[in-house]
């Protein structure tokens, strides 16, 4: 406190003569400061920079130094005098800006660089430089330093600190950007709001547990935004922040003001120009997201309060009696033996009959996925073991205090140490405790989860004494100076830092519910600077231990409740703590769209809600708009009634339907999270990026195309019965009587009873579909049949990957492209992996009229192998002989027609 006092008398003198007063009087400030009139506004008493030393860097960008424009303003934290900036053209659409102090010391070490192998970067790439770029950048002096990136070929200006002042100081950054009036950005996550950011909007990044809170911030931290310009051409754009520290970005009408509390400002931006190139460049830079396994696409199961193994054999006896798919069921934290991780109860868990549960349920093709959670029960008394905590003592893989004890919070099973993910030894020791785990049970994936990282307790007072823990500890190992510094005391202060930011959890307390910011990880890397990290990092490390050692070769199947960017690589997401109600079944779509646009393809949110009773009217929508999302999992909270599908026969019906048809997609679905893999395409998709130039599509959460052949258009009201849906210009068949919707521009309505999800094809599109079985391994079994939608040129085109839905590196697999033109369908087969499971049926959609003749392979079909409905202009052709038995038909497939 001693200090804190006298870093404020000692700035007083710097501020600058503009009439605000700084904040002093409030030690520590705890109020929001963003929309505090009576806070400093560092745009008025801060100094700005100039560049000096500008060079030119052949090939790649230029560089500068910048220097502080005047005396320091110190606004929330010290000033620093000098700063280095890069501009590097990296490759044709990408350009990365980084400003960094120049020179660090104790006294003033600002901010934490974030290391490239622990977040990805962007690097020059060979067709790089200035001369290749699409951008331009200009920059000035006048009267502070200031940079715009814009457009070679328009001008278009993306990005402009022009009459803005850059603010850098070791606890505070701030720079603004011009955004057009009426502008259309999206992004900026984890939060739960509008698709489209409204003007005047704050978005908090700082990971928290939260139940899902609107507006405020949530698990996880995405610092990036793509905006939408519908000019002509219609163009989009996006900006990434790599920056890992608590940000709040306030979306004015006309300007973007970014703060952190931390970290270089290192910005990328891309050039798109659509809105799925520009998620497509983002991931060139964060990694393209991992490819999950195929039997993820399956049907989850969850709850709370599974309260015994016999509670789980119930619910997986009573789906398969209903005739309700179910893939996997998970458990929560029932199945610990005091909400310890890596144990069991012994009474209603106990070991060999929970074995032979899971084992059973693999007989019969079925997965298990049990939560492991992030806190370590840490034992009172030293003639308690809890063997994951001894092991990890020993190892020395816990976060600290500051006095190199490890810090003590309260979580599930009661005090709760937390794994430094950073540590030398922590991967090692986490991949022990998961692979005894498994030999114990084997998993088929793991739920990480209370990894923001969260806490009941706030700071070190959580009433709980740490003697037991040190006594425990082997001797030095946790103050013999493993942390590499402890920080200078005359540097950040990392608990109250000056300025404050909105966090939902308590506004202006960072370690509220969470360690305190000046826990020290390994390295000596505080908290502070890693916060935002926490789960992205155990995920990353529970990962490698799945493929390399649990499930070697194979892909690990991870969901975790906190993300960063990148963390698509390693883990899926689910839309967290939301409540049955009719606001969050309406949230899951721009939830899913956010995460489409943030890296993680692998996304949903609870079905029929966490918290709260859902009743069979909101169940029965929501069991149905999941079935389109990748992830597709009902859970529930410990307390509300029961809401497995099965417990109400309209809901059970309502769920068959929807997956049904999600069944018979899975081989699109597992198409496009490989190409989301493969090549940065996204699953979800908002119709504006699919439409890029209808300027009315734009911010639409009501309706979302998964992929690019399917648009889903749900009933998020109770009691409606029908549902107006807006259709993008295009050829639109309804899925259902697989006619011809006549779209216009006119919003048109669909009749949408309960159990009915309007679902449309669009024009143009291949679909290659598969029978469903119970499980997903039945399913890969099924007869193929091929959906063909003709756009309004006659022609269409589809793709199919296939490979055994589960390795890392598939020994094999193909990839076939079909396309529809001159009267015919066809295909084009690549890869090793020969399918024969025969093809069915061929249909299409919106055929002229009836065929004078239709050949197969160049074979004249007779007419007994298909119709020709002239009210839906549909053709359907069935091959009752089984000829394609045996045979790989996706290679050199040929159905022609003559009119
Ligand atoms: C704004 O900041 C001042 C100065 O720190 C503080 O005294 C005041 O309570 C804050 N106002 C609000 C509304 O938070
Ligand atoms: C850090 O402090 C040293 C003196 O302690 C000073 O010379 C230097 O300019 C400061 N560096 C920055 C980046 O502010
Ligand atoms: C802080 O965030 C909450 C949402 O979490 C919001 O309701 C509140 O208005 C915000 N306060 C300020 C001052 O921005
Ligand atoms: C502290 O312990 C670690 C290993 O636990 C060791 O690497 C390090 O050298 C020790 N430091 C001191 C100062 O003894
Ligand atoms: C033709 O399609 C319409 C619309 O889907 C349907 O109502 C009708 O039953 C079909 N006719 C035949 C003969 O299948
Ligand atoms: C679409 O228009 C066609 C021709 O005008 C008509 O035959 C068909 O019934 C219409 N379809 C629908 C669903 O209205
Ligand atoms: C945390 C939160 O936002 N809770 C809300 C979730 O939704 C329910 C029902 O709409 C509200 O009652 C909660 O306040």
């Amino acid at each position: 406190m001693l200090w804190l006092f006298v870093f404020v008398l000692a700035w007083i003198p710097f501020v600058r003569g503009d009439g605000q007063q700084p904040i002093m009087n409030s030690v520590p400030h705890r109020v929001p400061t963003i929309y505090n009139g009576s806070s400093v506004d560092p745009q008025q008493s801060c100094p700005g920079y100039m560049a000096t030393s500008v060079k030119e860097i052949p090939g790649i960008g230029f560089s500068a130094t910048l220097e502080l424009n005047g005396p320091a303003c110190n606004a929330y934290g010290t000033d620093i005098d000098k700063l280095s900036l890069t501009v590097e053209y990296q490759n044709v659409r990408r350009i990365a800006i980084s400003i960094t102090p120049k020179r660090l010391t104790r006294e003033n070490e600002s901010y934490y660089d974030l290391p490239e192998d622990a977040v990805l970067k962007g690097y020059m790439e060979p067709e790089g430089g200035k001369e290749n770029s699409e951008f331009v950048v200009d920059w000035s002096n006048d009267p502070s330093f200031w940079f715009n990136v814009r457009r070679k070929d328009n001008g278009d200006v993306l990005f402009s600190t022009q009459g803005f002042k850059l603010v850098f100081e070791n606890q505070f950054f701030e720079f603004k950007t011009h955004l057009p009036s009426g502008h259309h950005v999206f992004g900026l996550g984890e939060n739960l709001g509008d698709f489209r950011i409204k003007p005047d909007t704050v978005r908090t990044l700082y990971n928290a547990d939260v139940p899902d809170l609107v507006g405020g911030n949530l698990y996880g931290t995405h610092p990036m935004y793509l905006e939408q310009r519908f000019g002509t051409p219609a163009q989009s754009h996006g900006v990434y922040l790599r920056n890992a520290h608590a940000q709040e970005v306030l979306v004015g009408a006309t300007y973007l003001t970014w703060r952190g509390l931390g970290g270089s400002i290192e910005l990328y931006v891309f050039a798109g120009p659509q809105p799925r190139d520009v998620i497509q460049q983002y991931e060139e830079v964060i990694g393209y997201p991992g490819l999950q396994p195929y039997w993820s696409l399956g049907f989850h199961q969850c709850r709370w309060g599974y309260s015994s193994v016999d509670d789980l054999k119930t619910v997986a006896r009573k789906y398969r009696e209903s005739d309700i798919p179910l893939e996997t069921l998970w458990s929560d934290i029932d199945y610990m033996d005091r909400r310890r991780d890596f144990t069991y109860d012994k009474e209603k868990y106990p070991l060999a009959d929970f074995r032979s549960f899971v084992d059973d349920l693999h007989a019969k093709g079925q997965h298990y996925v049990p939560i492991v959670d992030a806190a370590i029960y840490a034992p009172q008394s030293e003639d308690e073991d809890y063997p994951p905590f001894r092991r990890g003592i020993h190892s020395d893989v816990f976060v600290k205090n500051p006095d190199g004890s490890p810090f003590v919070g309260k979580v599930w099973p009661g005090p709760a140490v937390f794994p430094d993910f950073l540590a030398f030894n922590t991967p090692g020791w986490w991949l022990g405790e998961l692979h005894r785990f498994h030999s114990d049970i084997r998993y088929d994936g793991i739920w990480l989860d209370m990894n923001e990282v969260s806490s009941f307790c706030t700071g070190r007072d959580c009433g709980i004494s740490d003697a037991v823990v040190e006594d425990s500890a082997p001797n030095g190992v946790f103050s013999n100076g493993t942390i590499a510094r402890v920080p200078h005391p005359n540097a950040r202060n990392l608990d109250h830092p000056p300025y404050v930011i909105n966090n939902t959890v308590a506004p202006g307390e960072l370690g509220s519910r969470t360690m305190p910011p000046s826990s020290i990880h390994a390295g000596g890397i505080a908290e502070y600077d890693w916060h935002n990290l926490y789960g992205f990092q155990e995920a990353k490390t529970t990962f490698v231990a799945l493929s390399q050692e649990i499930h070697p070769g194979k892909r690990p199947f991870i969901i975790s409740r906190s993300t960063f960017a990148g963390s698509g690589k390693f883990t899926g997401h689910w839309g967290g703590d939301n409540w049955s109600s009719w606001d969050y079944l309406r949230y899951s779509i721009t939830q899913g769209l956010s995460f489409s646009m943030f890296g993680m393809p692998f996304f949903g949110t609870d079905t029929c809600g966490f918290k709260g009773d859902a009743d069979k009217e909101l169940c029965n929508r929501w069991a149905q708009l999941n079935a389109f999302f990748s992830f597709y999992r009902t859970p529930n909270d410990i307390g509300p009634a029961s809401q497995e599908f099965y417990e109400w026969p309209s809901v059970a019906e309502a769920a068959q339907k929807a997956m049904e048809i999600r069944y018979w997609l899975f081989p699109y679905l597992y198409t496009l999270l490989y190409t989301s893999h493969e090549h940065g395409d996204t699953f979800l998709r908002a119709l504006s990026w699919d439409f890029p130039d209808e300027e009315r599509l734009s911010g639409m959460e009501t309706q979302f195309m998964v992929g690019p052949a399917l648009m889903v258009a749900p009933v998020l009201t109770p009691g409606a019965t029908s549902v107006d849906v807006t259709f993008p210009y295009a050829e639109w068949y309804d899925w259902y009587t697989q006619m011809n919707v006549n779209a216009t521009d006119e919003v048109q309505t669909f009749d949408a009873p309960l159990g009915h999800i309007p679902l449309f094809i669009r024009g143009g599109s291949v679909l290659a579909l598969q029978e469903p079985g119970y499980t997903v391994a039945e399913s890969r079994n099924g007869a193929w049949e091929l959906l063909v939608a003709l756009d309004e040129e006659g022609d269409a085109s589809g793709d199919l990957y296939i490979d055994d839905g589960e390795s890392m590196n598939p020994f094999s697999y193909s990839y076939t492209a079909f396309y529809v033109c001159h009267g015919g369908v066809h295909s084009d087969f690549r890869g090793s992996l020969t399918n024969i499971n025969e093809l069915k049926a061929i249909t299409i959609l919106g055929m002229p009229s009836k065929p004078k003749e239709l050949r197969f392979n160049e074979e004249v079909l007779p007419d007994s192998m298909y119709k020709y409905n002239d009210t839906s202009s549909v053709l359907n052709v069935k091959f009752t002989d089984h000829r394609t038995q045996g045979k790989n038909w996706l290679d050199n497939l040929e159905l022609e027609w003559t009119l």
